[in-house]
């Protein structure tokens, strides 16, 4: 649609909706790819005016005053502070409108949301149509990656709301002067989103025309009638399925991972990755006490000289606030609670304080919250009880805040990762942390099976097993066959490659809990030793665990906690049913699915067969000192 813009109305129309210092920060980029866009989004939204972003502090600062100014955010007490709020419908990820526009010949097979492309995009130009009527567009360059590196993705965003801008600022490198150094190339994302009409509390009102909409081959993305940031900061999940077509063409990695330092023997710091899907202990890992944070959400993974570098491609976090205590969380509680630039998205506000669920302290029983003026007891149209703030309530930081911020953040190079963790989430099938044997079993085993228990706070029904790929299966972008390929070709031509490991925080018995909140520094550090080779391991059928001795000393070291034999020996058996059981779900799940490589059932195969012949020997339970 936007190539129907021809040269000449492209200038047309600028010089005629930009006032000079606008256009002139938008003409110093020499691209005329970005100038058509523009110029479309203009032609199509027709908004009161424009705003060019060139990233001078100035801008930066306009941006900022801007959302307070047009009511989307408001100031709380604490210097920096303020909040947003996104519509009672519109608190997370919209997965049943978010489609790619599939043009005829692609296919991305079947557990993929499509629609065909020129119906999407007769659909969308329709709602684009005059929506930024009276209101200010704003135009962005970032980046995603450190910029002016193999890992930068140069990316234009415009929006016409202040708070997805705000939130850029935050949240990704300032991009203009990359811009200025891409010249004419036609190598960068593009994201148009409009929040829509909106009502007397600045909240998108169409909810029921919500789209969002990614056009693969033109790596653009348009995101309408829709607030949350993770549907409108075009950078975030909406740029991750662009960056996984691109890294599939270029041979790298893009991942729904958190990138962490461990610090080792002799100030060693080893860099490690991980996915867990979401409620399985992702954030707190990336936040470990002591600890460096290079990123907590999305990593691109590079291989330079037969080594696989990282970096994040973000630099602030879009975190979720419930159950963050000054008890649990004391480094980003704090950071929460004293002056800095945070945005806080629906959380509870009385008195300009901020409140949220699990925080430790007591409640107001009135206040703002996402449903408008609360109070306690509140309920909504389908009569439920209105909770003080959202489950899915949200903090805006930028990385550089946080006290353990790992200081390559910005490294051009990114950082050596030695290993990378797969997250799940169940009761009673998978030990707390085990190594792969090899590349293709972890890849196979522990990232391409990954589980996840729901939880009450998720689903209705607790328990049920949801399967989630590396974690990425809402951001897939080609079949789940080929994705997983692209993990097992990644190993090719490398003379060092990455540990896998698994962890499981969630082992239950009886109800409780098996291991403590705090335990995963622990297993952290053992992979840290096992990556330079320092401590022994245990071969399963399942992979390889930790010796007793080793986590006894570790718990001792990190915790200062004494481990017992009991505890290691309930933690570390391995289940012979649950895995075979598991192993059957699958394995079914991969025969359904187009382009699975034959290989993954060949693993799968060979871990039922060690399971069953140790089952022989030692029967369903088998302790670690058995082998
Ligand atoms: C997630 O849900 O995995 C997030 C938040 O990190 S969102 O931006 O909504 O994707
Ligand atoms: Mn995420």
């Amino acid at each position: 649609m936007i190539e129907s813009v021809t040269m000449e109305n492209i200038y047309t129309v600028l010089k005629s909706s930009l006032d000079e210092a606008n256009l002139g920060k938008l003409m110093t980029l020499e691209n005329e790819k970005l100038h058509r866009f523009v110029a479309y989004a203009i032609a199509t939204c027709r908004p009161e005016s424009v705003f060019i972003c060139s990233d001078a502090p100035g801008n930066i600062d306009y941006i900022r005053k801007l959302s307070i100014e047009q009511g989307e955010e408001t100031p709380l007490a604490i210097a920096g502070h303020t909040v947003h709020f996104d519509g009672y419908k519109d608190q997370a990820r919209d997965k049943e409108h978010t489609k790619y526009l599939l043009p005829e010949g692609m296919d991305l097979g079947s557990n993929i949301n499509v629609i065909d492309k020129e119906t999407g995009e007769k659909e969308i130009r329709t709602l684009l149509t005059n929506i930024m009527k009276g209101k200010v567009m704003i135009v962005r360059f970032l980046s995603l990656g450190p910029t002016q590196s193999d890992f930068s993705i140069s990316c234009c965003q415009i929006t016409d709301s202040a708070y997805v801008a705000h939130s850029e600022s935050l949240l990704y490198r300032p991009g203009y002067e990359q811009f200025k150094k891409i010249g004419a190339s036609t190598d960068f994302f593009r994201i148009l989103h409009s929040a829509g009409e909106l009502d007397e509390r600045k909240i998108s009102k169409n909810i029921n025309k919500r789209r969002v909409y990614i056009d693969l081959e033109e790596e653009l993305v348009y995101s309408v009638n829709t607030q949350y940031a993770g549907n409108t900061v075009g950078l975030k999940k909406l740029s991750l399925r662009l960056a996984i077509r691109k890294a599939a063409r270029e041979s790298w990695l893009a991942e729904h991972m958190f990138v962490l330092g461990v610090n080792g023997p002799g100030r060693r710091v080893t860099y490690l990755t991980g996915a867990y899907p979401s409620m399985c202990g992702k954030t707190s890992t990336a936040m470990l006490p002591g600890e460096y944070i290079l990123g907590d959400d999305l990593a691109y993974l590079r291989k330079r000289a037969g080594k696989v570098y990282g970096a994040n491609a973000e630099s602030g976090i879009f975190g979720i606030i419930q159950d963050i205590s000054e008890k649990g969380d004391p480094v980003i509680y704090k950071a929460l609670t004293t002056p800095r630039e945070v945005i806080f998205s629906n959380i509870l506000v009385s008195d300009g304080v901020p409140y949220w669920l699990g925080d430790g302290r007591e409640h107001p029983e009135r206040g703002i919250n996402h449903s408008g003026e609360w109070f306690e007891g509140k309920k909504d149209e389908g009569g439920n009880v209105i909770p003080l703030a959202h489950k899915n309530a949200r903090y805006t930081i930028s990385q550089t805040e946080l006290q353990n911020c790992d200081p390559n953040l910005d490294n051009p190079d990114g950082v050596p990762i030695s290993g990378i963790i797969y997250g799940g989430r169940d009761s009673d099938i998978s030990v707390p942390c085990e190594e792969a044997f090899n590349w293709n079993h972890g890849v196979i085993t522990k990232g391409a099976s990954i589980e996840s228990e729901t939880t009450a706070a998720t689903l209705d029904r607790e328990g049920v097993l949801s399967f989630n790929p590396m974690s990425n299966l809402d951001f897939l972008s080609m079949p789940i066959g080929q994705y997983i390929k692209m993990h097992l070709d990644f190993a090719k031509y490398l003379d060092m490659t990455p540990v896998i490991f698994a962890v499981n925080y969630f082992q239950r018995e009886n109800g409780e809990y098996l291991t403590g909140m705090h335990d995963k520094h622990v297993w952290v550090k053992w992979m840290e030793l096992r990556i330079h080779g320092e401590v022994d391991a245990i071969s399963t059928p399942t992979g390889l665990i930790p010796v007793y001795d080793d986590l006894k000393r570790l718990f001792k070291e990190v915790l200062n906690q004494e481990y017992s034999r009991e505890s290691y020996i309930r933690q570390f058996r391995c289940r012979v049913p649950e895995n075979l059981a598991k192993i059957e779900r699958i394995a079914a799940l991969y025969r359904e699915v187009e382009e699975t490589p034959p290989v993954l059932f060949e693993i799968l195969d060979q871990q039922k067969k060690r399971l069953q012949e140790a089952r022989k020997k030692y029967g369903d339970r088998i302790s670690p000192f058995d082998y």
